[in-house]
């Protein structure tokens, strides 16, 4: 069953990892995309092309989320593209893991910045179209299973990601009359480029593998599906919801 046939996805950060899985997943199911990266051409002209190879529409724009006007060119070259924004997956994110007593203050502000700031951005631009077009839309904000726990090396990060969740309660409740939903979607831990060094450390990687129940840490592909669905017709009754992918890591205390 193709679940988002007809509309038209866009995703920041979708050059690498979860990012690029759901955009190529939400092509699978019959959607343009449009998709915002970085720097990195090589692997943002990748996934249009592995889009393209499988018969879909996608575009890539270029930007950082930090900055206000990459959100509004983002949405004006996509609905040049494609007519329309129907979805937004706000995803891109850093994590520069880091101690707190000397956090240096640019990489504390710079993880705000991206995170917080340029999710609240990309969201609000992507409402402001949707308002326009008069039907309706989905937002989801790429958040954290690290918005409901912490993390030693994580203090700039963790509250960026609490503060998305509580974003997408408010901007629930602001759209709800314009049919906008607004959901947050919490990752575990995921194989991606964003914590390789981290897990690098083989007793760290084992540990975090032997609390999630599924006895796996997980891989981009497993957002797909939930995203997808917060996406779709399907979760048409589902605003202001935060949804848990994480194995089961999060319930795993003893
Ligand atoms: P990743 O490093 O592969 O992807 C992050 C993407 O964001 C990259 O493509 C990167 O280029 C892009 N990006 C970074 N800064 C940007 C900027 N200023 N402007 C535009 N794009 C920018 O890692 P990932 O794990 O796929 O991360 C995607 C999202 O998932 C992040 O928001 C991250 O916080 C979140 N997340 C990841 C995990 C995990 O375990 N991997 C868990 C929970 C949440
Ligand atoms: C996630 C979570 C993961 C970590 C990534 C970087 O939100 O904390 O455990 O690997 O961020």
């Amino acid at each position: 069953m193709r679940l988002l046939e007809g509309k038209t996805v866009l995703v920041t950060g979708a050059s690498t990892g979860i990012g690029r899985a759901i955009a190529i997943g939400a092509a699978q199911h019959g959607a343009a995309v449009a998709i915002n990266y970085a720097r990195d051409t090589a692997g943002a002209e990748s996934c249009v092309a592995a889009i393209e190879a499988a018969g879909g529409r996608a575009i890539a724009v270029r930007g950082d989320v930090a900055e206000p006007a990459t959100a509004t060119d983002f949405i004006a070259r996509a609905v040049e593209a494609f007519g329309k924004v129907d979805v937004m997956v706000s995803n891109a994110g850093i994590c520069p893991f880091h101690a707190f007593l000397d956090m240096p203050v640019e990489t504390f502000e710079r993880t705000m910045r991206v995170n917080m700031h340029g999710g609240y951005f990309m969201c609000q631009a992507a409402a402001q179209q949707m308002v326009k077009q008069g039907h309706g839309g989905s937002i989801i904000a790429v958040s954290s299973i690290s918005a409901l726990v912490g993390g030693e090396y994580q203090t700039h990060y963790t509250p960026t990601k609490a503060g998305l969740h509580s974003l997408m309660q408010s901007a629930a409740i602001a759209l709800g009359k314009h049919n906008i939903r607004c959901n947050s979607l919490l990752p575990g831990t995921i194989l991606t480029e964003i914590n390789k060094d981290d897990l690098a450390d083989r007793e760290k990687r084992e540990y975090m593998e032997k609390r999630t129940p599924l006895g796996r840490l997980g891989m981009p592909e497993d957002m797909v599906g939930p995203a997808v669905f917060l996406a779709s017709d399907m979760a048409a009754y589902v605003t202001g919801a935060a949804l848990l992918v994480d194995g089961g890591m999060y319930v795993n205390l003893q």
